[in-house]
């Protein structure tokens, strides 16, 4: 896969980029990064990719042409598929499991960081196909979110991840949470590892990880589970953390 993120900021990416999966990713050949610095479209001796915004209210906005220029020169030797284009931004749709699964079936990805105040709506407007936000606080910039969305993508990749599909397990993966994972020793400051896993009994511990990430996803997240599909052993040990909640609650 080709991903192409254009920035203000370049240098931001070196560090998380050239470590560990994301490295690994590149070495092999499955990933094809590509960082561009928009200032690089500049015709300007000031190299100006800002200007005040129409109606006040202070702050930068970078600039339509620059910015558009910018996209596309990055874009002229994409093949035959235009590249999904994707703004990020606080104002965006909300990232989740699903689109980066969705994403990574694309041979190819354009990302595009605003700073300061954000971007000319116009480029919004003529050149993005998907406006992306990784949760509900605003962040300086888009190219923490980009680095964030390049790393859920690339794990979907074939290849990527050691064990092949072990994405298919993670948190999220089938709509709910991933239970407590250990190792050794058996015994830590009076915690011992649960029975059940050492067991060897495969469809125990199975239905015990199960159980685990239902009661993670009761606690912590329960709006996943007004979409998670659940079976009815689902629903049954739900009713019975409700119960057990209600117990403690009139203690
Ligand atoms: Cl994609 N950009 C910025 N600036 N802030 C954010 C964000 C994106 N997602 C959440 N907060």
């Amino acid at each position: 896969m080709r991903i192409d993120i254009l920035t203000l900021f370049p240098a931001m990416f070196d560090g998380p980029m050239t470590e560990s999966m994301l490295w690994k990713a590149r070495d092999r050949g499955l990933l094809d990064l590509r960082l561009h610095n928009i200032r690089d479209w500049t015709t300007d001796p000031h190299r100006t990719v800002d200007d005040t915004p129409y109606g006040g209210g202070g702050g930068m906005i970078m600039k339509a042409d620059i910015v558009t220029r910018a996209l596309e020169g990055v874009l002229s030797d994409s093949a035959s598929v235009p590249p999904p284009v994707l703004l990020m931004s606080p104002q965006g749709r909300l990232f989740n499991h699903r689109m980066a699964v969705e994403l990574a079936q694309h041979e190819r990805l354009v990302m595009l960081c605003g700073r300061y105040e954000g971007i000319d709506d116009r480029v919004r407007a003529l050149m993005v196909t998907d406006e992306v936000s990784i949760g509900d606080y605003v962040l300086t910039g888009g190219e923490l979110p980009a680095m964030v969305i390049v790393d859920a993508v690339i794990r979907h990749i074939p290849g990527v991840l050691g064990a092949e599909g072990a994405a298919d397990h993670d948190s999220h993966a089938d709509g709910i949470l991933e239970g407590p994972q250990y190792t050794r020793p058996v015994e830590f400051r009076g915690l011992r590892v649960p029975e059940v896993l050492q067991s060897g009994d495969h469809a125990a511990m199975q239905a015990w990880r199960r159980e685990e990430g239902l009661r993670r996803t009761w606690r912590n997240r329960p709006d996943l589970l007004r979409t998670a599909p659940l079976s009815d052993a689902d629903r049954l040990l739900l009713a019975k953390y409700a119960r057990e909640d209600a117990e403690a609650r009139k203690r």
